[in-house]
């Protein structure tokens, strides 16, 4: 079976719930697997002052008994404790007080192709799901699902590469214990002195009434060779991968590997040769292709970079007309962060885990982890794979 996941709740709202279905029974979790991934997309220079009002925790309601899976749903609600300041606005069911509607629509918003197309008055109406505050709920199902790959051998992390104009510098291909540190930076990013122009960067851009965007890589290491396929376009990892970071909200770009720069080289620059020694059985020497192939994995760590424009909601708004009198106007105001590329490699972690987990579950089936963990250990023998 898949894993399948689904998410529920508007910014807020009452709270956000979220279930996943397909972990095998048997697999042992912890409150912190799931409330350190929460508490690690809530960081990072540049969030605004939402972040002080809530200290996301997940409350499991089903599928796990005295810490272990049972092997079915599991559900978990993680409480918007800002929903206090808008139980009027937001109220579930009618309230008696007069809530005003929102008029103003803001460029790079959801806003309005949202109340064009689901024939709302009230861009409210549109914002609170659009809102990134759902990633917290992804977070949640990856971490479980981050949890499940333990046990295989795979971990994830992810660092920042790029806020506004400012790159880190290129490093040697990194191991996983290279990002120990990472959530020290308050940028998460591995390069101390990049770190501290990013920072820079966003307190002159949040004085400048500005937002900044940026770039992120996520790389998970220790994935057996052959997940996904390269049989039927649906399959194919990449695409997969593509798929659950682009949807995580203000992303505009997906690189696999060395992505858009392969374009611009010749061939024989551009591919990870194979070589092969009885200590480690096949092996490359490069990882261009960041891990996939044909659609499948190598063996290699699996990196994936994310684009993220910068968020839409600026504190001196951009221009846009008024859905009520169709006047120009200034866009909605409100509340924002200028920057939030350090959480949403969190969140692309969380997502490039459910896929890859998503592909181990199809590949090795399996009711209990015991089941998947030995059938996984059978296919390293029979391909001769080694970490
Ligand atoms: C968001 C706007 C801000 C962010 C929010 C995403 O919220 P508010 O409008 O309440 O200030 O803080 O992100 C979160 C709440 C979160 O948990 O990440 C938006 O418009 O997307």
């Amino acid at each position: 079976m898949a894993l399948r996941f689904t998410t529920a709740g508007e910014s807020h709202g009452p709270g956000l719930v979220a279930v996943l279905e397909g972990l095998p029974a048997g697999l042992g979790l912890s409150p912190d697997d799931i409330d350190g991934d929460l508490a690690r997309r809530q960081l990072g220079h540049g969030r605004g002052g939402r972040m002080k009002i809530e200290q996301d925790r997940a409350e499991v309601t089903a599928g796990l008994r005295h810490g272990r899976t049972l092997g079915s749903p599991v559900a978990l609600r993680i409480q918007n404790r800002d929903y206090a300041n808008w139980e009027e606005r937001m109220n579930p069911w009618p309230v008696a007080a007069d809530v005003e509607e929102v008029h103003l629509p803001r460029p790079g918003h959801a806003d309005l192709a949202g109340v064009q197309k689901f024939g709302f008055q009230d861009v409210r109406n549109v914002l609170e799901r659009a809102s990134a505050r759902e990633t917290a709920a992804r977070v949640a199902c990856g971490a479980l699902a981050k949890a499940f790959v333990r046990e295989l051998g795979v971990v994830v992390a992810s660092h920042v590469l790029r806020i506004g104009s400012v790159e880190a510098p290129a490093r040697d291909p990194l191991g996983s214990e290279d990002f120990v540190g990472v959530d020290e930076s308050p940028v998460r990013c591995l390069d101390p002195e990049a770190s501290a122009a990013m920072v820079a960067e966003i307190d002159a851009a949040r004085k400048a009434n500005e937002s900044l965007g940026g770039i992120y890589e996520v790389v998970a290491f220790g994935v057996v060779p052959g997940l996904g396929s390269h049989v039927s376009w649906e399959e194919r990892l990449d695409g997969r991968l593509a798929q659950a970071v682009m949807s995580i909200q203000a992303m505009k770009g997906v690189a696999i590997g060395d992505g858009f720069e392969l374009a611009g080289r010749v061939g024989s620059q551009a591919h990870d040769e194979i070589f092969f020694s009885d200590d480690r059985g096949y092996f490359r020497e490069t990882n261009h292709a960041g891990g996939l192939e044909g659609g499948m994995t190598t063996g290699d760590p699996l990196v994936v970079r994310g684009a993220m424009k910068p968020l839409p909601t600026l504190t001196k708004p951009l221009r846009s007309v008024d859905i009520a009198t169709r006047e120009p106007a200034q866009a909605l105001r409100e509340r924002t962060d200028s920057c939030t590329v350090p959480a949403a490699a969190v969140v692309a972690e969380a997502m490039a885990a459910l896929v890859v987990a998503s592909a181990y579950r199809d590949k090795f089936g399996g009711d209990h982890i015991g089941d998947v963990t030995k059938a996984v250990g059978a296919y390293e023998e029979r391909i001769g794979w080694r970490r």
